[in-house]
């Protein structure tokens, strides 16, 4: 009778396990609803999405020629997660241009928010996206882009060696 009574008392014990385990990830669930992802639920470390520098991509005045070499400057930006990994692109063309991702990228949310209806219409205005994601994002000009193209290739932070063991 008591064996019984003790294997019961530990089913109990296990369904309370079972409640109260699935209530704290319902609760992180929420807690991290708004934030970026990773991807598979992890969390994105914070330096990555508020990094303490950004890299610029200067639309040059003239883009919109196509006898004109130099448009997206630099063509290729290469950054760093936790690093530099915000890019804001800035025209300082009169004509407007786009920032439109290729719709093979591998972050989805670089193709909702470069998308085809990103457009810079006027000298100064920008866009800026924060990447948390490794990898190469190609991107174009959706008037011009024959001859507008740039990427940005985000390299995975190098990893810190960790502290000697005391
Ligand atoms: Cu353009």
């Amino acid at each position: 009778m008591a064996a019984k009574g003790a294997q019961h008392s530990a089913v109990i014990g296990i369904i309370i396990l079972l409640v109260v385990g699935s209530s704290a990830s319902g609760l992180a669930y929420y807690q991290y609803l708004y934030l970026p992802t990773v991807g598979r639920g992890e969390e994105i470390p914070p330096e990555w999405v508020n990094p303490k520098e950004n890299v610029t991509v200067r639309i040059l005045d003239g883009s919109f020629n196509p006898s004109q070499p130099e448009n997206y400057v630099p063509k290729e930006a290469v950054i760093v997660l936790g690093v530099n990994n915000t890019v804001i692109w800035v025209s300082e063309d009169a004509i407007p241009h786009t920032v439109t991702s290729q719709t093979n990228s591998p972050s989805r949310e670089f193709i909702e928010n470069a998308s085809t209806s990103n457009y810079l219409q006027r000298v100064g205005d920008r866009f800026a996206f924060t990447f948390t994601k490794a990898g190469v994002f190609d991107y174009y000009c959706v008037p011009h882009s024959s001859w507008m193209r740039g990427k940005v290739e985000v390299l995975a932070p190098i990893p810190q060696p960790s502290p000697e063991p005391k």
